[in-house]
């Protein structure tokens, strides 16, 4: 396959209606390029979740990646932790995702070996989980089932473990909300997306990613019981949290 099937051109001609957007093949098939060029810090938030590994991930429990997409966060996680005895799952409700990241992972994640599971999140339970991650994914689950899903998966945590919360948000104003949705459209400006495919992605995200507040995400994780709640990470409306249970 040469590298131009790989970049992410999905938006490039002009389309009569624009539908929803999904995951599917042609999505997972130019995926890294699509989010290393649309999600400002995307690549340090990855290869940090590898150092919050090193330091969280106990022997004899599990880590789930939720929302995995190609595997890029237990990638990291992978060669970064010294224990072997760690249950590693990945989970992802897109078939195309998940075969790719099969192939990918069976290639470099041996020991330990990697789980991957075909579910919607929000039918999962999770257990024995000293570390989870949600890279970019609760803001695609409803607004109104995202208590839902982070009580479940505080109910399968450790003692001590740690959520690592990925989200776009939005802001309280509108002025700030103007400015951040100003400076982003500049990053992907400046990583080589024209208007015409900023405009048409971002109308296929419209009614699919609702970015909420900061403050209702901290509100939340506190709510479901979360003991300490820290921003490590933000860039323009790019943030993510740690949670510790
Ligand atoms: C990364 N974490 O590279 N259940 C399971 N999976 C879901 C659900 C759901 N309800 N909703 C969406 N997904 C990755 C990036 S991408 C972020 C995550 C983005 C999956 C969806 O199929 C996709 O693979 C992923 O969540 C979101 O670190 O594209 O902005």
């Amino acid at each position: 396959m040469s590298e131009d099937s790989n970049k992410d051109r999905l938006y490039a001609e002009a389309r009569d209606r624009i539908a929803d957007f999904v995951f599917d093949e042609r999505v997972a098939g130019v995926f890294p390029d699509m989010i290393n060029r649309s999600v400002p810090g995307y690549g340090t938030i990855i290869n940090m979740i590898g150092t919050l590994a090193a330091r969280h991930i106990q022997a004899g429990t599990y880590c789930y990646d939720l929302g995995c997409s190609l595997g890029a966060a237990i990638l990291a996680i992978h060669a970064s932790i010294d224990v072997k005895d760690v249950h590693l799952v990945g989970v992802d409700n897109s078939p195309a995702m998940l075969t790719r990241a099969k192939t990918k992972l069976a290639e470099y994640c041996q020991d330990p070996p990697v789980e991957l599971i075909c579910a919607d999140i929000r039918d999962l339970r999770i257990r024995q989980a000293s570390m989870v991650v949600l890279n970019f994914t609760l803001q695609f689950v409803p607004a109104e089932e995202r208590l839902a899903v982070l009580k479940m998966i505080h109910q399968g945590m450790l003692s001590g473990g740690l959520l690592v919360l990925s989200e776009k948000i939005a802001l309280p104003d509108e002025s700030s909300q103007q400015l951040f949705t100003a400076l982003h459209h500049g990053f992907k400006k400046a990583q080589g997306y024209s208007d015409l495919e900023i405009s048409q992605k971002r109308s296929a995200l419209e009614d699919v990613l609702i970015p909420e507040t900061l403050s209702c995400h901290i509100d939340r994780l506190k709510a479901v019981g979360f003991s300490s709640v820290e921003v490590w990470f933000q860039c323009f409306n790019f943030v993510s949290l740690l949670a510790i249970k």
